[in-house]
């Protein structure tokens, strides 16, 4: 018989993350951060990486959407929406302005205490991510982000400061946001975000981020232990992109390329649940005679640091193929070059060219809970589109209600049918934000609208999008009415 009852404490909530919203970019003693020297793209031009900041160029994540000075506003309209939860992170420059100081900012400090109080009081779970994109500036400048096994050190730190802060009023915790995005080394705004990286024209991109990842892992596992030790009611989760690979068609090569490229995002969430570095991962880089560092102490360290749950984001899956096939436009995937990313025919695409695939939600949520046995969170999922304002400045999301609602009916599916344990679901920009990727303003995701365009002009004034009411009464029918 299914069940067709959600679990009564599935935490429904909605996700963010402290660059992208708060702005505030210099007050109150905070340092520069990676966040700070990426202007604005689009959808057809890459984010630039200043060095330090330029005065003739655009930052949206200056102001982002000035969450820092509004959120007891923004947080009433969470509670007006039912939100049992809310994902956001710490920005970790606020708290340590250049990332080896000596003592925190107590001021940073301060700013999350009042977030975390108001969100308490009005009955929102906070969910604190540790390190989304937001690595303190100068770490890069002196020491060269996480390819430098310093910065594990500074990590800890970090998180012991802010997790014996605030041990009565977080009991959920993401180590690093979307650690495997950096898994292809080529995209440089994801090393540079995951691990504070510019790789150097003489360096081999894919050895760098492999000692970068593992030293962001050997971190993550020793926070894990050390968050134990500061309250044993902690969950702290690994926070991954799983973006599943399909392979373009049954030809048994296809399959294999599929696997192999699956097994570049899996280092990571192995190493996370298993807390071991793969036998496939160590067969490959003794195969391309890559001189990874790390130490018997290090490798206990993963051991005694697995996670509790599994975190992870879902917007799109990919397709590959080995095939020679003229009519599809493939990109090579750079560390795999045996086969080539291919438009999946059976789906479509949004105005980013991100496949909409629901279905492949319920793959990961199978797939990944047989691998690891451990609860999964979405901390995820999401539309970015233009949103169109009609004649009374009302917008009609029914593209972003049509993604959401086909995504928690394969959600459901995963839990009343297959069985897989799934904490919550936090649909990500619940809130209208600046986009990671583009930089972008009207690359909007939120059922919340912000009033401010991609050159930073607006009022900042919000306004409810009829996602809105529709997410509400998911929330209050706890997933019934969809
Ligand atoms: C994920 C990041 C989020 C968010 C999301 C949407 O990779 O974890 O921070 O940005 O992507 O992507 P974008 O903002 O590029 O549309």
């Amino acid at each position: 018989m299914i069940k067709k009852e959600m679990p009564k404490d599935f935490l429904w909530g909605g996700a963010v993350a402290a660059h992208q919203i708060e702005g505030a970019w210099q007050e109150a003693g905070k340092g520069m951060s990676i966040a700070d020297v990426m202007t604005a793209g689009s959808n057809l031009e890459n984010r630039m990486i200043t060095d330090g900041v330029l005065d003739n160029q655009y930052y949206p994540n200056h102001e982002a959407i000035d969450f820092y000075h509004r959120y007891r506003d923004d947080i009433q309209l969470f509670k007006r929406l039912g939100l049992k939860c809310f994902r956001t992170s710490i920005n970790w420059s606020r708290i340590f302005p250049n990332g080896d100081d000596e003592l925190p900012n107590e001021a940073g400090l301060q700013f999350y205490d009042d977030l975390f109080d108001e969100l308490l009081k009005n009955g929102i779970e906070p969910v604190i991510t540790l390190s989304h994109f937001e690595i303190p500036y100068h770490l890069y400048k002196a020491y060269g982000g996480f390819k430098n096994k310093k910065l594990i050190d500074f990590f800890v730190n970090y998180a012991d400061v802010v997790m014996r802060r605030f041990k009565d009023k977080v009991t959920y915790w993401l180590t690093f946001n979307e650690i495997n995005n950096q898994a292809d080394g080529q995209h440089q705004l994801h090393t540079w975000t995951n691990s504070a990286v510019l790789v150097q024209p003489n360096e081999n991109a894919e050895e760098v981020i492999y000692q970068a990842g593992l030293n962001e892992l050997i971190a993550s596992a020793k926070v894990v232990k050390l968050g134990h030790e500061i309250n044993p009611d902690f969950k702290i989760g690994a926070m991954m992109a799983y973006v599943p690979v399909y392979p373009f068609s049954a030809n048994p090569e296809d399959q294999m390329a599929a696997s192999k490229v699956m097994e570049r995002r899996y280092f990571y969430s192995d190493i996370h649940a298993r807390g071991e570095i793969p036998s496939y991962t160590l067969a490959y880089w003794k195969q391309k005679g890559y001189q990874m560092s790390y130490t018997e102490s290090e490798l206990q360290a993963l051991k005694e640091g697995t996670v509790d749950f599994i975190g992870f984001s879902y917007y799109m899956s990919a397709t590959v193929t080995t095939q020679k096939i003229d009519d599809l436009t493939g990109y090579d995937i750079p560390d795999f070059p045996q086969a080539k990313i291919v438009k999946n025919p059976y789906v479509e695409a949004s105005d980013w060219g991100w496949q909409i695939d629901p279905v492949g939600l319920r793959y990961v949520l199978n797939t990944v809970y047989q691998r690891y046995n451990l609860p999964l969170f979405i901390v995820e999922n999401g539309f970015g589109a233009y949103d169109k304002q009609d004649d009374s400045g009302q917008i009609h999301d029914e593209y972003r209600i049509a993604y959401l609602k086909a995504h928690i009916q394969e959600m459901k599916k995963a839990i009343l049918e297959d069985g897989v344990p799934v904490m919550g679901y936090t649909p990500w920009g619940i809130i209208d934000l600046v986009s990671f990727g583009t930089g972008e303003m009207e690359k909007r995701y939120g059922m919340i609208y912000v009033d401010k365009d991609n050159t930073g002009e607006g009022t900042l004034q919000r306004g409810l999008k009829d996602s809105f009411a529709w997410y509400q009464k998911v929330i209050q029918t706890n997933g019934q009415e969809l």
